[in-house]
């Protein structure tokens, strides 16, 4: 994949400050080796750009035997070096300095004590002789393994014999494949080879190079015996400590290493991550409405809105037995804080909410690599364990307030029920004063009438009849009335079961897309 961001546009401390975030946001969710890493690398190169940059580090490294020491010999016009028979021969690095001035933190901190001025420019090379990276002693490959990660530039030492071995090209110049920049491989003992077969060999081994990923690599053919191609490789040297870049290309390439760590594939371009829309769907929606109780909930509300009705209006003579009975909406016991009297979710609505978690998450993880896609994954469902308090509380506040506000018409409709309740009263009263007078033979009352029915019967069956089909009008009422008070909390509900699951859900889902789109954009910049 094709990078958007050009080498010379990001200046190293961006990179440095974007391989920073990189690990930070990574911690957790990548592999923790590789978030240390790319923090050791932050943190040792803010340590050597504030040691001198005028200085070189330059380190022979190679397996035991190649020619290091002797070819450090031949570099610096010295007999420093111990030059064995027995191996391994060299125990502990050494530096040679072209002008030392300065360079005394810098050999701190690569740890290198045994430091010799030499005569010559100074040009501000120093020149570490190492041990052998193949060395059955575990110290010499600790001391090796240590300066080969903090030296500004590497030259590898090989040899006709052993220029093929796997030790060298999977320990050490494969993984530095970026690190090709900084990097001069020789082949040492040329002496030794048979001058037709020098040129064949070099292709060899610059065509094992290649599949190792270090095309273009300088490869020169010394002999640290006969001094051939010596001042050639040390012109080499010469040319890269003068550009005095060496030390910021090195930690360039290590940052760009640890970057690509971080991202085990090609890291795409920034602003590349497509991103999807989250949101809440209906299906999740539905899961947690019913998994809350609202299918029972609505119905209460319009339960509850017919009895206080009926209540209300209905009939004076039989309502008040209405009253003996307790309200549906009451006895769910929704208030805020105690404990709803609803029915636990059963196991299939539990399911169906697991269901909708899944594929909220798998809608957003689908189009982002692994791991970072597991990690989208548990977002959706990071807090879901606060889902059924969350509901809970949303249940009770929408259906708070639901239970009293009585429609002005239940007034007017109750002072009419009296009303008829009063004229079968004044009936039946009438025709008990009628009884009584007739009972005790006293002279009646005119009884006036309506048509042929006298007043107090038409009262008393009238006002009887009145009430009764007044009361189931206004069932009617109360009946329409409930379905849309049900109506009206559905939507209420679903508004704040939107909210919750907007809260718990979609948010932390959506936080954790936008962590992976920004680690994805500092990654690309540090590997840039
Ligand atoms: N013919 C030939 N022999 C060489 C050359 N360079 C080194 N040698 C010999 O190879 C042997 C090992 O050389 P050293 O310089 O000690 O090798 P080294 O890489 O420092 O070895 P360690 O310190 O054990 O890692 C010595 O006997 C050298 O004389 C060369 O260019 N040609
Ligand atoms: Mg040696």
């Amino acid at each position: 994949m094709k990078l958007q961001v050009k080498k010379a546009e990001v200046s190293l401390d961006d990179r440095l400050e974007a391989l920073a975030e990189a690990a930070d946001l990574a911690e957790g969710r990548l592999g923790q080796e590789a978030v240390d890493h790319a923090r050791a690398v932050v943190a040792r190169a803010g340590v050597r750009r504030g040691l001198s940059v005028e200085h070189t580090a330059v380190a022979l490294a190679g397996a035991t035997g190649s020619g290091k020491s002797s070819l450090f010999n031949a570099l610096s016009g010295t007999e420093l070096a111990t030059v064995g028979v027995t191996r391994p021969t060299t125990a502990k690095a050494q530096a040679a300095l072209w002008g030392a001035g300065g360079s005394g933190p810098l050999l701190d901190w690569l740890d290198v004590p045994l430091r010799h001025p030499v005569e010559g420019d100074a040009t501000g090379l120093i020149l570490l002789d190492l041990p052998d990276h193949d060395s059955i002693e575990l110290s010499h490959r600790r001391e090796v393994d240590r300066l080969v990660a903090a030296v500004d530039l590497l030259v590898w030492v090989l040899d006709p014999q052993k220029y093929a071995d796997a030790a060298v090209h999977e320990r050490y110049l494969r993984p530095l494949a970026r690190h090709r920049d900084v990097m001069v491989v020789v082949l040492n003992q040329v002496d030794r080879l048979p001058e037709r077969s020098v040129k064949r060999c070099l292709d060899d081994l610059r065509g094992l190079l290649a599949a190792d990923g270090l095309e273009g690599v300088p490869v020169l053919g010394v002999s640290a015996r006969t001094g051939e191609g010596v001042p050639e490789l040390r012109a080499l040297l010469d040319r890269e400590v003068s550009r005095r870049r060496a030390w910021s290309s090195r930690l360039a390439a290590d940052v760009a290493a640890a970057a690509s760590a971080l991202w085990s594939d090609a890291p795409p371009a920034p602003g590349r991550v497509a991103m999807p829309e989250v949101a809440v769907s209906r299906a999740l929606t539905r899961a947690l409405a019913h998994a809350a109780g609202v299918p029972a909930v609505v119905e209460a509300v319009a339960k509850s809105h017919r009895h206080r009705s009926i209540a209300a209006t209905g009939w004076p003579v039989t309502r008040w037995l209405r009253r003996l009975r307790p309200d549906p909406l009451r006895r769910l016991h929704l208030a805020k804080g105690a404990r709803s009297s609803l029915p636990a979710a059963t196991a299939v609505e539990v399911s169906a909410v697991d269901t909708a978690l899944r594929d909220v998450g798998a809608a957003a993880s689908a189009s982002v690599p692994e791991p970072w896609a597991t990690a989208v994954r548990h977002a959706a469902r990071s807090r879901s364990d606060e889902l059924t308090d969350s509901l809970d509380r949303t249940v009770a506040e929408a259906t708070s307030g639901r239970v009293s506000g009585a429609p002005r018409w239940w007034r007017v409709a109750g002072t009419v029920q009296w009303l008829t309740v009063a004229a079968m009263a004044a009936g039946a009263i009438w025709l008990l004063v009628r009884f009584a007078l007739d009972y005790l033979m006293l002279p009646g009352l005119p009884t006036p009438t309506v048509g042929r029915a006298p007043w107090p019967t038409v009262l008393l069956l009238g006002g009887a009849l009145a009430g009764v089909l007044f009361a189931a009008l206004c069932r009617v009422f109360a009946w329409i009335g409930g379905r849309r008070r049900a109506r009206r909390a559905a939507k209420a509900l679903r508004a704040g079961i939107e909210q919750v699951a907007g809260e718990l859900i979609v948010a932390p889902t959506r936080d954790e897309l936008a962590r992976y789109a920004r680690f994805a954009d500092r990654v690309a910049v540090a590997a840039s």
